[in-house]
């Protein structure tokens, strides 16, 4: 794909196929997503029925080829419908990013044929998917992992924990990494993909959450695990290489959750601006509001054509670590902004559970801490640009 940019039809230079999935995400996220978005915060539910729906739509497997079930859309495509998710919902938009970009992706870019045709057509229509990389001890330092995996024959032994895992308790296809050789760091890292009913292997207990509390997050937790050897993803040892570029990929995903946070939250200020009066006027005539629609309008579509960038590099095959970590890091500081000045135009109304800012505020949180967080970001853009 040219990076030429058509913004004839589209300020954001989208293609017809790009607006005809936003389009249509729009509205299944309005008429289905949206009513359902303070029940589940508040009751910290995770929505089976959205994603029943979802993949009826043919969500679930949006950027993957449709030779494997999958949408056969772009990866851009993916990214806005994120973004449209998050603008109402952030919670399902975050268990739509988990299983999209950190589970249907790597298998479909680093796992066998066979494990392709094995796992992707379900993962594209019936079975979410939950990614286990963070650890107790082995969060920023993701090379610090201390799950092993013994080979014994024909088979993988696991032992260890994984922690703050979106959608464990709901999903049934796995993937996961573990130590299959000690004393060479992350070069002695694999990647796994199991099922729910793999012998050894249980959920934990899991945390109650600040934000993102329709998004199920849970324990991995491998007991003498069994995992045939046919299931490592790729060559012994190439796990956190694997891992670390699902990562690039999922940042994408993570900016344009920030995006919609930030877009949603901007809908609701703009909306209680108009309608709120005080003073005899309704208080978006006051300039000091104006000023904070207008740094939430500006920084919005800045972060919005970070992500879309960091999304046409890599559709032009060109690297986009440096690009997505920054779309990730600014749409997410953006987000918290965004939504701390949607409270405080909402005043005292903002800060009750009556209106729905305060959610987005919390929800925005989690776009600086997961996938890394905004210092893990800054990090891996420094050593883009000193490299
Ligand atoms: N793509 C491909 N390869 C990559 C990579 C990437 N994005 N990032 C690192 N690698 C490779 C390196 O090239 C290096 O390979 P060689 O040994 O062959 O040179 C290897 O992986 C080790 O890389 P590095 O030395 O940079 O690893 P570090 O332990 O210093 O870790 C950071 C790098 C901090 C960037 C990484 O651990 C990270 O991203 N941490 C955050 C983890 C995270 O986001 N967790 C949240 C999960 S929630 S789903």
């Amino acid at each position: 794909m040219a990076l030429t940019i058509d913004v004839s039809q589209d300020k954001w230079g989208l293609n017809e196929q790009q607006r005809m999935i936003r389009d249509m995400v729009r509205e299944f996220a309005v008429s289905n997503v949206e009513p359902r978005a303070a029940e589940i915060d508040r009751n910290c539910r995770f929505p089976v029925e959205t994603f029943q729906e979802m993949a009826e739509m043919g969500l679930m497997g949006l950027p993957v080829d449709e030779q494997y079930g999958g949408g056969g859309a772009d990866y851009l495509s993916y990214a806005i419908a994120v973004e449209e998710l998050a603008r109402v919902c952030a919670s399902t938009a975050l268990s739509f990013a988990a299983h999209t970009s950190l589970v249907v992706m790597p298998i479909f870019l680093f796992a066998s044929e066979a494990q392709k045709m094995k796992y992707l057509p379900d993962l594209c229509s019936k079975r979410l998917g939950a990614y286990g990389l963070t650890e107790p001890n082995a969060g920023s330092d993701a090379g610090g992992t201390e799950t092993t995996a013994v080979r014994q024959g024909d088979e993988y032994i696991l032992n260890g924990t994984k922690i703050f895992i979106t959608n464990a308790n709901y999903a049934e296809t796995f993937i996961a990494t573990a130590v299959t050789e000690k004393g060479v760091g992350t070069k002695g890292i694999s990647a796994f993909i199991f099922e729910k009913n793999t012998p050894g292997f249980s959920l934990g207990s899991k945390d109650e959450k600040l934000g993102m509390r329709g998004s199920d997050w849970g324990t991995l937790q491998f007991d003498n695990a069994k995992i045939p050897a046919e299931n490592r993803i790729g060559e012994e040892g190439k796990g956190f290489k694997y891992f670390m570029q699902t990562l690039d990929n999922g940042r994408i995903s993570i900016g344009a959750l920030g995006v919609g946070i930030a877009q949603g939250a901007l809908d609701k200020a703009l909306r209680y601006a108009k309608e709120r009066r005080q003073f005899g006027k309704a208080i978006a005539e006051f300039q000091a509001i104006q000023f904070m629609l207008a740094d939430m309008a500006m920084e919005i579509e800045a972060a919005r054509l970070l992500v879309y960038n960091a999304a046409r590099l890599k559709l032009a095959g060109q690297p986009f670590s440096k690009e997505a970590a920054m779309a990730k890091l600014y749409a997410s500081e953006v987000a918290m902004r965004a939504t701390n000045h949607a409270i405080q135009i909402h005043g005292g109304y903002g800060y009750t559970k009556d209106f729905p800012v305060e959610r987005y505020m919390r929800d925005a949180k989690l776009c600086e801490i997961g996938e890394g967080t905004s210092e893990i970001q800054r990090t891996v853009i420094a050593r883009n640009i000193l490299s």
